[in-house]
């Protein structure tokens, strides 16, 4: 099977001065990561320029220079690229920071970045920048849109070319730790830590370590009793606990590169610590104390709670759960746990207040995890690029009492004593050629990998970088591509579930309208719409969730009257009449908000059919294909919404337009 390079295509660059650089390379060091870095200049001044690029052991007249340095402020992974007479200098601490400075060079000149003045310093602001798929050793991806698994087939590890080419995409935006197999660990993989995959898995990691990633390897939590055969997996059992001591050992025996391990417990039938009556903390940290003389680290979800409850008794919310599961145990995991949140309350919605853990939990390392898998946003049919949801995310306050108060501030550390450790999302890769099925949802690859190493940079920025090196520079593509991109999640909140009530979808599969689909069921995702009104009512009458957050937030959304309008739906029930702060009633603006969604991606649509001519034919009719598609889930969504709620509350739409 053959696959495209994503990014890192490398174009043909033309009239481009600096081109001129891409002569020499010199460097003192050697090395598996150097060697890889110098691979990359080769191939990419090959693709780009046309000519070799010649590796010498003296300083040229003209190239670029790798060095080393020793400076305190570029840590582990940062780099400089400086121009100083005919020589690009990349420094950094560590050959990984080279690496870094190569793909950033590239960059810059795929973007065709004047070198002249350049002088840039960067230092990635989260230590971990981490992926996780969801993929099973048969070669299916839980909630994959992109075809098969690349990492198995057929129950064995894949290591081949394709895997590198992962490796060099994930080096490239700086991403530096991934989690190959689903959180749902299904039998087979429990057996990765048996000795042949241990073997095979010492090759992935190996490769991984020499693009500077690390690996890591999703965990059931009852492997003891699954493949260890003891009867209990209670963490303070001391047979439980010896077992874990030496299946770390023999891991480590075999992979002394391995990050440790990620785990789902308690959540969703999968095992954990609550069978036997003990909490989350005695969980993580049982496994934590066996894998702490690795330097082996246990990434311990939150998304805990309990998808067989009656959650319709109106007091009873599943937004609470990993707050009440967690809160009370800040403080109690070991140093090498890292919980990892959701960004929501509820699970990837187009649009969910953020978890309240974050800006509470001061004692315990944690990272926040999103979905780049768009599961509820389309499933990489939808164009929905999702970076500029993840910087609203990131520059919201938690108002945790420090002056650096936002979440991108906790996740990098700056605030609630450093426990901030990193950002994950879920992947969206498959073995499609394009990587991501959709064409264009290879932005949301790229976009998280770079918001991940800076907070700092806007949706726009990045999303013009990724066009000029995926696409082409040319103005018009570039123009048209950004302002697609950039209108797609705003639009895609406006024709699906309006004003942040979420889950309206389709039970099970999740794309497409289901209004009621899981209204009646157990898993805990309710609009609780009926004749006069819609909305969970989680102010201090209804479940008290919005007092979970530090003032003044939980105030703000406590009240309907104060809590912003894309959120109203969520934090309460409201009439249909209820006027909001755009002046509309919520029933005109779901109406609207729905004409204009599906009005929307019919522009999306022509906008796309416009770049017909600057588009490689198979890519602009594949991509073609997906925004017809979504041009009829829109109005479908469109039509179930504006008739649902017609029905249920017997009011016009003020405009008379057609809603049966
Ligand atoms: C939900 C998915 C489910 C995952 C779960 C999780 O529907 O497939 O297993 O999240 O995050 O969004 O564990």
């Amino acid at each position: 099977m053959s696959w495209e390079q994503a990014w890192l295509a490398y174009h043909c660059v033309v009239n481009y001065e600096d081109a001129s650089y891409f002569e020499a390379i010199y460097t003192l060091e050697s090395g598996k990561i150097i060697d890889n870095a110098l691979e990359e200049l080769r191939l990419a001044t090959n693709k780009m320029f046309g000519k070799s690029i010649a590796i010498e052991r003296s300083m040229p007249q003209k190239g670029i220079c790798l060095m080393l340095i020793e400076e305190i402020s570029l840590n582990e992974a940062g780099y400089k690229i400086e121009r100083k007479n005919n020589l690009i200098f990349l420094s950094a601490n560590t050959q990984k920071g080279l690496l870094y400075a190569v793909f950033a060079l590239l960059r810059l000149a795929a973007c065709k970045v004047s070198l002249s003045d350049v002088h840039l310093v960067s230092v990635p602001d989260k230590e971990f920048r981490m992926l996780n798929h969801w993929d099973n050793m048969d070669g299916s991806i839980e909630r994959g849109y992109s075809g098969n698994s690349f990492f198995f087939k057929d129950q064995k590890i894949e290591v081949n070319e394709r895997t590198k080419d992962y490796a060099r995409l994930l080096a490239s935006i700086g991403i530096n730790a991934t989690v190959i197999n689903n959180v749902n660990v299904r039998a087979e993989a429990t057996d990765f830590i048996t000795e042949p995959y241990l073997k095979q898995l010492r090759v992935l990691s190996d490769l991984f370590e020499s693009y500077g990633v690390k690996l890591f390897l999703s965990l059931n939590y009852a492997a003891c009793i699954d493949i260890g055969g003891i009867t209990t997996a209670d963490p303070l059992d001391k047979t439980v606990i010896s077992w874990w001591e030496e299946r770390m050992e023999l891991v480590y025996q075999h992979i002394p590169t391995l990050g440790g391990f990620l785990v789902k417990a308690d959540s969703e039938g999968r095992p954990g610590p609550f069978t036997y009556k003990r909490n989350q903390a005695d969980g993580a940290n049982m496994l934590a104390r066996a894998i702490a003389p690795y330097q082996g680290i246990i990434i311990w979800r939150c998304f805990v709670y309990n998808c067989q409850q009656d959650w319709r008794d109106k007091k009873i919310d599943r937004a609470r759960a990993a707050y009440d599961y967690f809160y009370d145990l800040d403080g109690e995991f070991l140093e090498n746990v890292i919980l990892q949140i959701k960004n929501g309350p509820i699970d990837f919605q187009v649009r969910e207040p953020f978890m309240p853990l974050f800006g509470k939990l001061k004692k315990t390392n944690h990272m926040m995890e999103v979905q780049i898998a768009q599961e509820y946003t389309g499933q990489q049919i939808d164009l929905c690029y999702l970076i500029p949801w993840f910087k609203e995310l990131l520059t919201s306050r938690t108002y945790c009492g420090e002056d650096k108060d936002t979440i991108a501030d906790l996740l990098e550390g700056k605030c609630c004593n450093h426990k901030g450790r990193g950002i994950v999302a879920v992947a969206n890769t498959g073995n499609d050629e394009n990587w991501t099925g959709h064409d264009l949802a290879a932005a949301n690859f790229y976009g998280f990998g770079r918001m991940a190493w800076d907070s700092k940079l806007s949706p726009e920025e990045i999303v013009k970088e990724w066009i000029s090196q995926t696409f082409s520079d040319k103005r018009e593509v570039v123009m048209v591509l950004t302002k697609l991109l950039m209108m797609s999640w705003p639009v895609y909140e406006k024709y699906t579930a309006p004003l942040g009530v979420g889950f309206m979808v389709t039970p099970s599969n999740h794309y497409g309208p289901n209004i009621d689909g899981y209204e009646y069921s157990k898993w805990g995702t309710y609009h609780r719409a009926d004749h006069f009104g819609i909305g969970v009512d989680r102010s201090l009458k209804g479940t008290g969730y919005a007092s979970l957050y530090n003032p003044p937030l939980a105030m703000q959304y406590e009240y309907a009257d104060t809590c912003p309008d894309e959120l109203l739906l969520f934090f309460h029930h409201v009439d249909y009449n209820h006027i909001l702060h755009n002046g509309k009633t919520v029933l005109q603006h779901i109406y609207d908000t729905h004409f204009e969604g599906a009005k929307k991606v019919e522009e999306m649509l022509s906008m796309w059919e416009q770049l017909k001519e600057s588009i490689s034919p198979e890519k602009y009719e594949r991509t073609l294909i997906r925004f017809q598609q979504q041009r009829n889930n829109a109005k479908e969504w469109c039509d179930q919404i504006n008739s649902y709620f017609y029905r249920k509350s017997g009011i016009a739409d003020q405009h008379q337009r057609p809603i049966y």
